[in-house]
């Protein structure tokens, strides 16, 4: 079946469960890709530089309006049906997987978007729990839909939905004010804003981008996804404390945020702080801008396949100094790399999830294989491989 052929039944899958589901057809459907970030790992939040992709997976949103500000929920992936009013939506008040379409729709309304209520079925073909960022998808396909479904605020005198910046910027308001998760804005920017063929190179604090050439097939090479499938566990508990870290640090250090250290400066600001700790958290994020940079000029001056070593080290201190790696991704990374991999690294908030790796072409089945026979032979759950080409941010289908 071509691309176009498996899209269109998808898009007939999903209307027809709708139709099921809610006795009405959608009025629109919206699809909104995972994510994996190259380099740049933890950098977000401290206002630094990353460098994610769009994933070829993604999830579908399709919708209906109501007229009674009601808003109806339903996965395909998760259990349970959630019925809401609009009105009665408050941070912390929704349970479980809802939690982040209910977020999108209280941060569209507390911001003035004049929305009613909805129908919305979501189906995910994003791996769960892996560390792929359908947390993201699902925020940013909602506020797609709602702002699709009810047009622009009334105030704003444009007739376009918000721009796709701006839907980054609700959809991580929704995680971080309404489900609780202080994320940065990695994870949206890239599920919204990433193209074909290109990394999106962005920084975090002035949200300027740039779209960099990244064709691993070009170069002779893939991309390797390793979900890991091992358990996530004290993820958003471990993610909090190492925020806090950095900002405390950036304030021992009198700067506004730890982007503002040089990696020039690392002797400098790692003597004036006052623990091995915060020394080390403060040099991965220091060392990690900067492996983004060297990274960044090596795809754009068309050598991406120097940049597996910056991918290793970037794992290096993501283990060794911010600590949120775990033997499965451990095993991943050290069989790839045994295998001939370029370079290899966690990607993500970490804590389980995927391990990414640049190989050669020609060498893609016989990395894959190294990494499922390590797995086997520690006696980890089987990993799931597979190969992820830089594909398009989110976009209405119907
Ligand atoms: C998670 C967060 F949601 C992102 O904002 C980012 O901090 C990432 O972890 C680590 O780079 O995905």
């Amino acid at each position: 079946m071509s691309d176009h052929h498996r899209g269109e039944q998808r898009l007939n899958d999903i209307a027809e469960d709708f139709r099921e589901l809610f006795g009405t057809a959608p009025e629109g459907v919206w699809s909104a890709p995972g994510r994996i970030n190259l380099i740049g790992e933890h950098t977000d939040y401290n206002d630094g530089f990353a460098l994610p992709i769009a994933l070829p997976h993604s999830l579908a949103a399709a919708a209906a309006r109501r007229p009674d500000g009601v808003v109806r929920l339903r996965s395909r992936q998760f259990d349970g049906a959630f019925e809401l009013r609009l009105a009665d939506l408050s941070p912390g008040g929704v349970p479980g997987w809802a939690a982040y379409q209910a977020g999108a729709l209280w941060t569209l309304l507390d911001e003035g978007y004049d929305i009613g209520g909805l129908d919305l079925l979501v189906e995910s073909r994003i791996p769960t729990g892996s560390g792929l960022s359908t947390s993201a998808a699902v925020c940013c396909a909602t506020v797609l839909a709602a702002t699709g479904l009810y047009g622009p605020k009334s105030s704003s005198g444009s007739c376009a939905g918000p721009a796709p910046a701006e839907v980054a910027r609700l959809a991580q308001r929704a995680e971080n004010d309404f489900v609780g998760m202080p994320c940065g804005i990695m994870d949206q920017s890239a599920v919204m804003l990433a193209e074909e063929g290109r990394a999106l190179f962005l920084d975090c604090r002035s949200l300027e981008t740039e779209q960099v050439p990244f064709d691993p097939a070009a170069h002779g090479m893939s991309l390797l996804v390793v979900d890991t499938r091992a358990p996530r566990r004290l993820v958003e508990g471990a993610y909090a404390e190492r925020r806090r870290s950095c900002e405390e640090a950036a304030r021992i250090l009198g700067v506004r945020a730890l982007r503002d250290v040089w990696v020039g400066e690392l002797p400098e600001a790692l003597a004036a702080l006052p623990d091995d700790l915060s020394r080390r958290r403060v040099r991965h994020v220091v060392t990690e801008n900067a492996r983004v940079l060297e990274a960044v000029d090596l795809f754009r001056a068309g050598r991406p396949r120097e940049a597996g070593p910056l991918f290793t080290a970037s794992h290096v201190s993501l283990r060794d100094d911010y600590e949120v790696s775990v033997p499965e991704v451990d095993t991943a990374v050290s069989a790839a790399l045994s295998a001939g991999a370029l370079g290899a690294r966690i990607t993500g908030g970490g804590f389980g999830g995927c391990v990414i790796a640049l190989v050669d072409t020609e060498n893609t089945a016989d990395c894959g294989e190294a990494v499922r026979a390590a797995f086997a032979g520690q006696g980890f759950d089987e990993p799931v491989v597979f190969t992820a080409p830089p594909s398009a941010g989110a976009r209405r289908l119907s």
